[in-house]
């Protein structure tokens, strides 16, 4: 997402990352899915400090899942469904809440499952957005239908707060780098239905094994 010659990060970099998580046969690659996520953190971190504590977060859950990604069964995490299928028929999912195998990746992705919910609902606004939309509403928005929902009241007072001082339309685009607005409305336009595709396989996967409210 950072062009080694000048970098500059670029937004399209990181869509297109979304993109190649789709197998042939539409299972999403772990490795690709975890890309892109290292590229949002990139961007969050150009936006300022304030996001800090949000992508402390991400990072720690990126480098959860990048260990099994080279651990000794990085064989079993090449797909979100081998990874499913893996860890539930080793019981390595805490699927009766006891408190064992805080760390597994079916719960640590279904983490960044959540928030892939808010980025799609906040590109989307992003995307239909005109130059006197402000994008903390559209991203509180997005926040309070997905995210918010899953998080205690400390967390979502603190993250409407980092909303507040988000960067407007126009100097939000200039750090995505992908162009004029109407470039960035088009690359949007692009990359959101594999979003949504790489959402709804990991959401429908997740459901078919009661995996959804792990904690
Ligand atoms: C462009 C503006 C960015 C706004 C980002 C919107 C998301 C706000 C999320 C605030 C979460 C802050 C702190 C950590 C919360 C964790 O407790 C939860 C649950 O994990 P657990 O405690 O169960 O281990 N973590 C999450 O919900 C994952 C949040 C990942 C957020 C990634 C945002 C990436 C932003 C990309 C920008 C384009």
């Amino acid at each position: 997402s950072w062009s080694s010659d000048n970098q500059k990060f670029c937004m399209r970099e990181v869509l297109d990352t979304f993109k190649l998580c789709l197998s042939p046969d539409k299972e999403v690659y772990l490795e690709h899915y975890v890309a892109g996520w290292r590229g949002l953190v990139k961007f969050l971190n150009s936006l300022g400090s304030v996001f800090t504590f949000i992508s402390k977060d991400a990072v720690s859950k990126i480098q959860i899942l990048s260990n099994f990604l080279s651990g000794e069964s990085s064989s079993q995490y090449v797909t979100v469904q081998s990874m499913v299928s893996y860890e539930l028929e080793n019981q390595l999912v805490d699927v009766n809440k006891t408190g064992i195998h805080p760390e597994s990746g079916c719960r640590t992705l279904l983490r960044l499952h959540r928030a892939l919910r808010w980025l799609e609902l906040f590109l989307e606004r992003l995307r239909t957005s005109d130059k006197h939309s402000k994008t903390s509403v559209m991203c509180s928005e997005a926040y309070n239908e997905s995210l918010a929902q899953h998080h205690p009241w400390l967390v979502r007072k603190a993250a409407g707060l980092a909303f507040v001082v988000l960067p407007g339309r126009t100097a939000f685009f200039e750090v995505m780098n992908v162009g004029p607005p109407e470039q960035v409305v088009a690359v949007l336009g692009e990359a959101l239905p594999l979003i949504l595709e790489v959402y709804q396989i990991t959401e429908d996967l997740y459901a078919k094994h009661h995996l959804l409210d792990l904690p």
